[in-house]
């Protein structure tokens, strides 16, 4: 059994924003199809591609209604096959977004449910409601009740939904459910997909719809967490369709601990190749994600550490659609902003495991800079506000909250130039352009060869061909205030990584001793050298 996915550099393209090429301001797949050189030239040979599906859109595509279909704002079909042929022709892969916890709530099997068909209905969770109100006491994702009515309020039967309204989630109980998700996968991996990024996947499957244990968010997780039913389904699915194309999968594993981690990408158990993790996501939040404290670089080493450690495996990732920009959370995205991007970019493809890179990380993109709530699109952010709302605080400290939190952060579209439009497009952006493209852009970086661009490319083309970087083992040197080391160490052959937190000049702590590989800053000359502000070192040993 080949292990590809081992040497998978990956990209993640939100199509919406990555690059509009008829000018209706949502980025579409001929958009993606010009850009194809960017990203070949980046080195990556992966990319996992976001939703493209039909999709009314209530949550950007993660709403499907048509498994089997190209959203008309992407393009058609023929531009997905073209797609798919023009990136193998430069080496790279292309991963689907396998979002099978619900479907939209205009799916053809929902409709047919509301219709009163009986085979459709038990597609979905329906339930009737209790003492007068909802049929559990359940939490939802997004910050709102799961349960809506299904049809007329007065028969008080409810739906579940774990997210928005609009994504119903389906019923795993149902083995029909089972046999047409097999279906799609087919129609992909016949196309060439050459895997999947599941997502929610380890909550697909609940054991019970019985009240859950109070919790300040998400009651009722006991419920359907890493269920036996969904370790049997991921099981399944590897037997009876993936085993057949050689495909491979990266389940998105929310409020994963390691145990779990190890259970779900076992080689032995044959569920998944590898998950994302949250854990080091959350080091900088008290409790739920949009309550943000304080970054202590500290805690993302301690966090780093515990997983490399801990699982053979890692998906090593610091952005994507769901998370804040890296540069602005971990880094400095004032006056340092390209050394600390630098800086997670040497920290992250020093890592053991396979690379996620996203959208515009390439090029050290900031977070948002919306001014209201109004400039917001994304349903949670408004949820959020809701609920925050409910609970009196004012709006200044909600407003506070959502401006870190908010997905929306990291949906910015794609900043490819100075021109108005950031050369993502012609027409009016579907969701506001960061200001700072004049300054922060595809074309500027590139036009640098000590950009961040640059650095990427440089990242990349030695972890392609370093047996170490890729195989080696991980172990910490040194973990305090601002600055961790660890070494990688493959066939008695060494190499240390060396990642400043710092804004100031920091003294080598003995013992991180070695030849200079690499430096994010390239007038160091001297391994043994004080680092520079946000440096990032590898040394040979
Ligand atoms: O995300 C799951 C999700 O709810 C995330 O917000 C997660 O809880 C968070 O990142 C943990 O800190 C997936 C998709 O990535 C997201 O875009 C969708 O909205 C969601 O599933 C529903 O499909």
């Amino acid at each position: 059994m080949s292990e590809k996915w081992k040497q998978a550099i990956v990209y993640q393209i939100y199509p919406r924003s990555f690059c509009d090429s008829d000018g209706d301001g949502v980025g579409d797949i001929p958009g993606i199809l010009s850009k194809l050189d960017h990203l070949a030239e980046l080195g990556i040979n992966t990319i996992w591609l976001s939703p493209v599906y039909a999709s009314p859109n209530d949550d950007n595509g993660y709403d499907i209604s048509d498994y089997k279909a190209i959203h008309p704002d992407f393009g058609t079909m023929e531009d997905f096959d073209r797609l798919l042929a023009e990136a193998k022709g430069r080496g790279i892969d292309i991963i689907m977004d396998l979002v099978i916890n619900h479907t939209s709530d205009e799916h053809e099997w929902f409709r047919r449910a509301l219709a009163g068909e009986e085979k459709y209905r038990s597609y979905y969770v329906i339930k009737k409601g209790k003492n007068g109100g909802v049929p559990n006491n359940w939490g939802n994702f997004f910050a709102d009740c799961p349960w809506a009515p299904f049809g007329d309020a007065a028969n008080d039967e409810w739906y579940l939904h774990l997210f928005s309204k609009k994504q119903p989630d389906l019923n795993w109980e149902n083995p029909e459910v089972y046999d047409e998700i097999k279906e799609i996968l087919r129609f992909w991996l016949d196309k060439g997909v050459a895997g999947f990024r599941c997502d929610v996947i380890n909550v697909i499957h609940k054991n019970s719809y019985a009240d859950g244990k109070k919790q300040l968010a998400l009651t009722g997780i006991e419920h359907y967490h890493s269920t036996e039913g969904c370790h049997d389904i991921l099981r399944r699915l590897r037997r009876e369709v993936l085993d057949d194309y050689n495909a491979w999968t990266v389940g998105e594993t929310v409020m994963v601990d390691l145990q779990q981690a190890k259970e779900l990408c076992s080689p032995e158990r044959r569920e998944l190749d590898m998950v994302f993790a949250f854990e080091h996501m959350e080091c900088d939040q008290i409790y739920v994600k949009w309550f943000k404290t304080k970054f202590h670089p500290i805690r993302l080493m301690r966090c780093l550490t515990k997983w490399q450690t801990g699982l053979d495996w890692n998906s090593v990732y610091f952005e994507n659609h769901d998370q804040p920009r890296s540069v602005s959370r971990f880094g400095n995205d004032g006056r340092y902003r390209v050394q600390s991007a630098k800086m997670l970019a040497g920290l992250l493809l020093s890592l053991r495991g396979t690379v996620y890179i996203y959208q515009g990380q390439e090029i050290g993109m900031t977070n948002g800079d919306f001014a209201s709530l109004n400039e917001i699109m994304d349903i949670e952010s408004h949820n959020v506000d809701k609920m925050a709302k409910g609970l009196g605080i004012l709006n200044p400290w909600r407003w506070r909250l959502i401006r870190k939190t908010s997905r929306d952060n990291a949906r910015t579209p794609m900043q490819w130039s100075a021109a108005p439009g950031a050369g993502f497009t012609a027409g009016k952006p579907w969701l506001q352009i960061n200001r700072n493209h004049a300054r922060i852009n595809a074309e500027a970086d590139r036009a640098d060869p000590d950009g961040i661009f640059a650095f990427y490319q440089k990242l990349i083309a030695l972890k392609k061909q370093s047996d170490i970087l890729q195989k080696g083992s991980f172990t910490q040197l040194h973990a305090k205030g601002k600055l961790y080391a660890f070494a990688r160490e493959y066939n008695g052959r060494k190499l240390i990584a060396v990642c400043s937190f710092a804004g100031r000049t920091l003294p080598l702590p003995k013992g991180l001793c070695g030849k200079l590989l690499l430096s994010s800053y390239t007038g160091t000359a001297d391994a043994a050298a004080p680092l520079q502000p946000w440096e990032f070192r590898l040394l040979e040993c």
